[in-house]
């Protein structure tokens, strides 16, 4: 069994403080994917972390006063994920998950149309040797420059390309709702969500920050469309309550979003 899961950055650092892992969180999360893999030794797994206050506080810095990223936004983006990344991967082995750093600028390309160009067969020698890759969203190189990764779309493209069993996505809320549930009281949870059906308009989220440079959940959805025919369970769900990732990861009952195709 293969799965991509990827930790949103609003789980994994504090959104209001830059560069401020959530050690506490981190640490559990690290504990429960070790959990989820004892209980299923031969499960394959990828791990895709996002910015957070990290990538994107820099990254929008850059757009902001730049306009645009160039050499020296490129390298200083890099360089304040790596240290997320370096970060997470040490809390991954402290617990024991054979966990190494995967960096997306050295694999990935992006076109000027969206689409990704990437070296994924690295990746796949890495989880022939039980080894969890752990990439993150990041800054690549694109027929325009310089651009953003999404870890999002790097998970949609990697669980497509391997056609995962589960693509798993670990946010900082329950899932996705018809409208905004920070301004609409009647706001309705979705507990499945087709994305033939999906239209920019109908589905919002709550708890994107304000310097989300990717998109936050529309993003997520929208990539989707693309790679969910060659994915199996795709489930959106709330990776800050205790326990939910280990659920998730060995297919427990939780209160999650499933996109369907
Ligand atoms: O948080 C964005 O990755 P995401 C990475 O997965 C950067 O969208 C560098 C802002």
């Amino acid at each position: 069994m293969l799965q991509v899961l990827k930790i949103g950055g609003a789980v994994l650092t504090e959104k209001d403080r830059p560069f401020r892992l959530r050690r506490g969180e981190a640490e559990r999360i690290a504990h429960e994917i070790r959990a989820a893999l004892n209980r299923h030794r031969g499960m394959k797994l990828v791990l895709v972390h996002g910015g957070g206050s990290f990538g994107h506080y820099v990254a929008k810095a850059f757009l902001d006063n730049v306009g645009m990223i160039d050499v020296e936004g490129f390298c200083t983006i890099a360089g304040y994920m790596d240290e997320l990344n370096r970060a997470v991967v040490e809390i991954l082995n402290l617990y024991g998950v054979p966990a190494v750093s995967v960096t997306p600028r050295a694999l990935f390309f992006l076109r000027s149309d969206g689409s990704v160009e990437a070296h994924s067969n690295v990746i796949c020698k890495l989880l022939e040797r039980n080894i969890v890759p752990v990439l993150y969203g990041d800054v690549v190189a694109s027929d325009e420059g310089f651009k953003i990764l999404s870890g999002d779309l790097i998970a949609w493209f990697l669980a497509s390309v391997f056609k995962a069993d589960r693509l798993l996505f670990g946010t900082a809320v329950d899932g996705v709702y018809d409208r905004d549930p920070t301004k609409f009281r009647d706001a309705r949870f979705l507990s499945r969500l087709s994305l033939t059906m999906f239209s920019n308009r109908s589905a919002s989220f709550a708890g994107s920050v304000r310097y989300d440079v990717t998109g936050g959940m529309m993003s997520k959805l929208s990539y989707g469309v693309k790679y969910i025919d060659s994915v199996g369970e795709v489930i959106i769900f709330n990776a800050l309550r205790k326990g939910y990732v280990y659920k998730a990861l060995t297919g427990g009952r939780i209160r999650c979003t499933r996109i369907l195709p």
